[in-house]
Protein backbone atom coordinates (compact mmCIF):
# COMPACT_ATOMS: atom_id res chain seq x y z
CA UNK A 1 0.00 0.00 0.00
CA UNK A 2 2.55 2.78 0.97
CA UNK A 3 3.88 1.75 -2.45
CA UNK A 4 1.13 2.72 -4.53
CA UNK A 5 1.27 5.91 -2.43
CA UNK A 6 4.90 6.26 -3.50
CA UNK A 7 4.49 5.52 -7.32
CA UNK A 8 1.05 7.39 -7.66
CA UNK A 9 3.43 10.80 -6.02
CA UNK A 10 5.81 10.23 -8.30
CA UNK A 11 3.67 10.36 -11.01
CA UNK A 12 2.07 13.74 -9.97
CA UNK A 13 4.98 15.09 -9.31
CA UNK A 14 6.41 13.91 -12.59
CA UNK A 15 3.50 15.45 -14.37
CA UNK A 16 3.21 18.67 -12.72
CA UNK A 17 7.18 19.06 -13.40
CA UNK A 18 6.17 18.08 -17.05
CA UNK A 19 3.85 20.81 -17.48
CA UNK A 20 6.10 22.89 -16.09
CA UNK A 21 9.02 22.32 -18.05
CA UNK A 22 6.66 21.76 -21.70
CA UNK A 23 3.81 24.81 -21.12
CA UNK A 24 3.98 27.75 -24.13
CA UNK A 25 4.01 31.42 -23.12
CA UNK A 26 1.24 33.13 -24.48
CA UNK A 27 2.83 34.69 -27.79
CA UNK A 28 3.92 31.19 -28.53
CA UNK A 29 -0.10 30.27 -27.71
CA UNK A 30 -0.76 33.02 -30.78
CA UNK A 31 1.49 31.94 -32.97
CA UNK A 32 0.29 28.37 -32.91
CA UNK A 33 -3.29 29.22 -33.27
CA UNK A 34 -2.33 31.52 -36.25
CA UNK A 35 0.15 28.92 -37.64
CA UNK A 36 -3.22 26.19 -37.37
CA UNK A 37 -5.22 29.02 -38.87
CA UNK A 38 -3.11 29.16 -41.80
CA UNK A 39 -2.77 25.40 -42.24
CA UNK A 40 -6.46 25.42 -42.14
CA UNK A 41 -7.31 28.23 -44.63
CA UNK A 42 -4.43 26.30 -47.13
CA UNK A 43 -6.27 23.42 -46.74
CA UNK A 44 -9.39 24.52 -47.24
CA UNK A 45 -8.05 26.81 -50.63
CA UNK A 46 -6.62 23.50 -51.80
CA UNK A 47 -9.23 21.79 -51.65
CA UNK A 48 -12.03 24.80 -53.14
CA UNK A 49 -9.06 24.23 -55.96
CA UNK A 50 -9.37 20.90 -56.59
CA UNK A 51 -12.79 20.75 -56.57
CA UNK A 52 -13.19 23.48 -58.80
CA UNK A 53 -10.29 21.77 -61.21
CA UNK A 54 -12.62 18.37 -60.90
CA UNK A 55 -15.83 20.28 -61.37
CA UNK A 56 -14.07 21.86 -64.51
CA UNK A 57 -13.14 18.20 -65.42
CA UNK A 58 -16.98 16.92 -65.52
CA UNK A 59 -18.14 20.02 -67.38
CA UNK A 60 -15.36 20.54 -70.05
CA UNK A 61 -14.06 16.99 -69.76
CA UNK A 62 -10.71 18.51 -69.97
CA UNK A 63 -8.24 19.44 -66.92
CA UNK A 64 -8.21 23.08 -65.39
CA UNK A 65 -4.79 24.56 -66.10
CA UNK A 66 -4.70 26.22 -62.81
CA UNK A 67 -2.63 29.04 -61.90
CA UNK A 68 0.47 27.54 -59.25
CA UNK A 69 -0.94 28.29 -55.96
CA UNK A 70 0.43 31.97 -54.93
CA UNK A 71 2.23 32.46 -51.58
CA UNK A 72 0.88 34.47 -48.64
CA UNK A 73 2.95 37.29 -49.75
CA UNK A 74 1.98 37.12 -53.60
CA UNK A 75 -1.50 36.68 -52.49
CA UNK A 76 -1.11 39.90 -50.86
CA UNK A 77 0.59 41.58 -53.16
CA UNK A 78 -1.72 40.25 -55.72
CA UNK A 79 -4.29 41.60 -53.62
CA UNK A 80 -3.62 45.17 -53.26
CA UNK A 81 -2.64 45.37 -56.97
CA UNK A 82 -5.95 43.91 -57.82
CA UNK A 83 -7.83 46.41 -55.18
CA UNK A 84 -6.15 49.06 -56.55
CA UNK A 85 -7.22 48.38 -60.12
CA UNK A 86 -10.60 47.05 -59.32
CA UNK A 87 -11.14 50.70 -57.87
CA UNK A 88 -9.59 51.85 -60.34
CA UNK A 89 -12.23 50.39 -62.52
CA UNK A 90 -15.23 51.09 -60.88
CA UNK A 91 -14.05 54.83 -60.47
CA UNK A 92 -13.89 54.77 -64.20
CA UNK A 93 -16.83 53.49 -64.16
CA UNK A 94 -18.71 56.03 -61.62
CA UNK A 95 -16.89 58.86 -63.75
CA UNK A 96 -18.66 57.49 -66.98
CA UNK A 97 -22.00 56.87 -65.51
CA UNK A 98 -22.02 60.14 -63.59
CA UNK A 99 -21.46 62.05 -67.15
CA UNK A 100 -23.75 59.83 -68.85
CA UNK A 101 -26.38 60.43 -65.84
CA UNK A 102 -25.30 64.39 -66.67
CA UNK A 103 -25.73 64.14 -70.68
CA UNK A 104 -29.24 62.27 -70.02
CA UNK A 105 -30.33 65.20 -67.38
CA UNK A 106 -29.37 67.73 -69.53
CA UNK A 107 -30.88 66.11 -72.31
CA UNK A 108 -34.33 66.26 -70.08
CA UNK A 109 -33.57 70.25 -69.71
CA UNK A 110 -32.61 71.17 -72.98
CA UNK A 111 -33.88 68.74 -75.20
CA UNK A 112 -31.24 66.36 -77.38
CA UNK A 113 -27.84 67.57 -78.00
CA UNK A 114 -27.79 69.19 -81.18
CA UNK A 115 -24.90 68.28 -83.11
CA UNK A 116 -23.05 71.46 -84.86
CA UNK A 117 -21.38 71.41 -87.43
CA UNK A 118 -18.27 73.24 -86.44
CA UNK A 119 -17.88 76.43 -87.96
CA UNK A 120 -14.13 77.00 -89.44
CA UNK A 121 -13.33 80.30 -89.06
CA UNK A 122 -12.20 81.61 -92.43
CA UNK A 123 -9.16 83.79 -91.61
CA UNK A 124 -10.18 87.19 -92.65
CA UNK A 125 -8.46 88.40 -95.86
CA UNK A 126 -5.41 89.90 -95.86
CA UNK A 127 -6.08 93.11 -97.62
CA UNK A 128 -2.74 94.13 -99.12
CA UNK A 129 -3.20 98.05 -99.49
CA UNK A 130 -0.36 100.21 -101.11
CA UNK A 131 1.12 102.58 -98.68
CA UNK A 132 -0.31 105.71 -99.04
CA UNK A 133 3.35 107.81 -99.74
CA UNK A 134 2.94 111.00 -98.85
CA UNK A 135 5.17 113.24 -100.55
CA UNK A 136 5.89 115.57 -97.95
CA UNK A 137 4.69 119.17 -98.87
CA UNK A 138 7.84 120.95 -100.42
CA UNK A 139 8.12 124.16 -98.44
CA UNK A 140 9.25 126.46 -101.55
CA UNK A 141 10.62 129.66 -101.85
CA UNK A 142 8.23 131.94 -103.76
CA UNK A 143 10.54 132.32 -106.89
CA UNK A 144 9.97 136.18 -107.65
CA UNK A 145 9.49 136.11 -111.23
CA UNK A 146 10.08 138.62 -113.48
CA UNK A 147 7.22 138.93 -116.01
CA UNK A 148 7.94 138.06 -119.05
CA UNK A 149 5.33 140.85 -120.07
CA UNK A 150 6.89 143.74 -120.80
CA UNK A 151 8.25 145.85 -123.89
CA UNK A 152 7.60 142.73 -126.23
CA UNK A 153 3.96 143.19 -125.39
CA UNK A 154 4.17 147.18 -124.90
CA UNK A 155 6.77 147.56 -127.08
CA UNK A 156 4.89 150.66 -128.68
CA UNK A 157 5.56 154.35 -129.49
CA UNK A 158 3.08 155.48 -126.84
CA UNK A 159 4.96 152.94 -124.21
CA UNK A 160 8.24 154.42 -124.88
CA UNK A 161 7.11 158.08 -125.48
CA UNK A 162 8.93 161.28 -124.30
CA UNK A 163 5.75 162.52 -122.72
CA UNK A 164 2.90 164.74 -123.90
CA UNK A 165 5.41 167.38 -124.50
CA UNK A 166 8.39 167.36 -126.51
CA UNK A 167 10.43 168.87 -124.14
CA UNK A 168 10.01 166.53 -121.91
CA UNK A 169 13.53 165.67 -120.22
CA UNK A 170 12.15 162.07 -118.68
CA UNK A 171 12.12 159.65 -121.37
CA UNK A 172 11.19 155.98 -122.13
CA UNK A 173 9.74 156.62 -118.18
CA UNK A 174 7.90 153.59 -118.65
CA UNK A 175 9.95 151.37 -119.84
CA UNK A 176 12.64 153.03 -116.95
CA UNK A 177 9.94 151.29 -113.72
CA UNK A 178 8.64 148.28 -115.79
CA UNK A 179 5.21 149.79 -116.01
CA UNK A 180 4.07 147.12 -118.43
CA UNK A 181 4.64 144.38 -115.24
CA UNK A 182 1.96 146.12 -113.37
CA UNK A 183 -0.20 146.22 -116.50
CA UNK A 184 0.18 143.01 -116.81
CA UNK A 185 -1.48 142.41 -113.34
CA UNK A 186 -3.91 144.20 -113.96
CA UNK A 187 -2.85 147.21 -111.76
CA UNK A 188 -3.88 150.09 -114.45
CA UNK A 189 -5.10 152.74 -111.96
CA UNK A 190 -8.49 151.69 -112.74
CA UNK A 191 -10.77 153.24 -109.57
CA UNK A 192 -8.34 155.57 -108.46
CA UNK A 193 -8.07 159.47 -108.76
CA UNK A 194 -5.03 161.17 -109.12
CA UNK A 195 -5.04 164.50 -107.59
CA UNK A 196 -2.81 166.93 -110.10
CA UNK A 197 -1.64 170.16 -108.17
CA UNK A 198 -0.24 172.16 -110.91
CA UNK A 199 -0.43 174.23 -113.51
CA UNK A 200 -3.60 172.98 -114.94
CA UNK A 201 -4.76 170.75 -117.96
CA UNK A 202 -5.40 171.02 -121.55
CA UNK A 203 -8.44 169.26 -120.79
CA UNK A 204 -9.62 168.59 -124.36
CA UNK A 205 -6.48 166.65 -125.00
CA UNK A 206 -7.64 163.48 -126.13
CA UNK A 207 -4.94 161.48 -123.65
CA UNK A 208 -7.35 162.94 -121.25
CA UNK A 209 -11.26 161.90 -122.73
CA UNK A 210 -13.14 160.41 -119.97
CA UNK A 211 -10.49 160.79 -117.19
CA UNK A 212 -10.98 164.16 -115.52
CA UNK A 213 -13.49 163.88 -113.17
CA UNK A 214 -12.59 166.76 -110.96
CA UNK A 215 -11.54 170.68 -111.94
CA UNK A 216 -10.61 173.70 -109.37
CA UNK A 217 -9.09 177.23 -109.96
CA UNK A 218 -7.33 177.81 -106.97
CA UNK A 219 -5.68 181.32 -108.09
CA UNK A 220 -8.71 182.83 -110.08
CA UNK A 221 -6.67 182.41 -113.48
CA UNK A 222 -8.38 184.23 -116.70
CA UNK A 223 -8.25 180.91 -118.06
CA UNK A 224 -9.54 178.66 -115.87
CA UNK A 225 -7.83 175.43 -115.10
CA UNK A 226 -6.37 175.44 -118.28
CA UNK A 227 -2.76 175.24 -118.58
CA UNK A 228 -0.77 178.23 -119.89
CA UNK A 229 2.66 176.76 -119.33
CA UNK A 230 1.88 173.07 -120.44
CA UNK A 231 3.88 171.50 -116.83
CA UNK A 232 0.33 170.72 -115.40
CA UNK A 233 -0.40 168.88 -118.86
CA UNK A 234 2.97 167.26 -118.89
CA UNK A 235 2.44 166.18 -115.06
CA UNK A 236 -0.98 164.50 -115.44
CA UNK A 237 0.03 162.93 -118.93
CA UNK A 238 2.75 161.01 -116.68
CA UNK A 239 0.37 159.90 -114.14
CA UNK A 240 -2.56 159.46 -116.30
CA UNK A 241 -2.65 159.54 -120.04
CA UNK A 242 -4.77 157.28 -121.73
CA UNK A 243 -3.63 153.87 -123.38
CA UNK A 244 -5.41 154.52 -126.48
CA UNK A 245 -2.95 153.42 -129.13
CA UNK A 246 -1.76 157.34 -129.94
CA UNK A 247 0.43 160.06 -128.64
CA UNK A 248 1.50 158.82 -124.74
CA UNK A 249 0.89 156.52 -121.67
CA UNK A 250 0.49 157.31 -118.42
CA UNK A 251 1.67 154.92 -115.48
CA UNK A 252 -1.96 154.68 -114.50
CA UNK A 253 -3.81 155.17 -118.15
CA UNK A 254 -7.14 153.89 -116.35
CA UNK A 255 -7.10 156.29 -113.21
CA UNK A 256 -9.25 159.21 -113.31
CA UNK A 257 -8.11 162.85 -112.78
CA UNK A 258 -8.40 166.02 -110.34
CA UNK A 259 -6.62 168.95 -111.59
CA UNK A 260 -6.34 171.71 -109.15
CA UNK A 261 -4.46 174.55 -111.09
CA UNK A 262 -2.18 176.83 -108.30
CA UNK A 263 -0.38 178.65 -110.86
CA UNK A 264 -0.07 180.47 -114.31
CA UNK A 265 3.51 179.91 -114.49
CA UNK A 266 6.15 177.85 -113.00
CA UNK A 267 6.26 178.20 -109.18
CA UNK A 268 3.16 178.59 -106.86
CA UNK A 269 2.01 179.40 -103.41
CA UNK A 270 2.39 176.44 -100.68
CA UNK A 271 -0.92 177.82 -99.56
CA UNK A 272 -2.83 177.08 -102.35
CA UNK A 273 -1.05 174.08 -102.33
CA UNK A 274 -2.18 173.46 -99.03
CA UNK A 275 -5.78 174.46 -99.76
CA UNK A 276 -5.69 172.29 -102.89
CA UNK A 277 -4.57 169.06 -100.76
CA UNK A 278 -8.10 170.18 -98.74
CA UNK A 279 -9.98 170.11 -101.62
CA UNK A 280 -7.91 166.76 -102.77
CA UNK A 281 -9.63 164.87 -99.90
CA UNK A 282 -13.16 166.00 -100.20
CA UNK A 283 -13.44 164.59 -103.69
CA UNK A 284 -11.86 161.12 -102.52
CA UNK A 285 -8.45 161.80 -104.13
CA UNK A 286 -6.12 159.15 -103.36
CA UNK A 287 -2.99 160.44 -104.33
CA UNK A 288 -1.62 163.75 -105.12
CA UNK A 289 1.18 165.23 -106.89
CA UNK A 290 2.58 168.54 -106.62
CA1 LIG B 1 -2.11 157.66 -125.28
Amino acid sequence: MKLKKLLLALTLATSVISYQAFALTPAEEVAQAKAAADAKWWANYNAILAEQAKQYQIVYDKPLVTTPALTPAEISAKEVTDAKAAAAAKAEADRVAILAEQARQIAIVYGPAVVTTPVVETPPAVVVTTPVVTTPAVVTTPVVTTPTIDIATFATAEYTSAGINASSIIDDYLRGINASSAWARGYTGAGSKILIIDSGINANHSEFLNSITDTKDFVNSAIGITDKVGHGTSMASIAAANWNGTGVAGVAPDAMLAIAKVTDNTSFNFAQARNAISWGVTIGADVANI
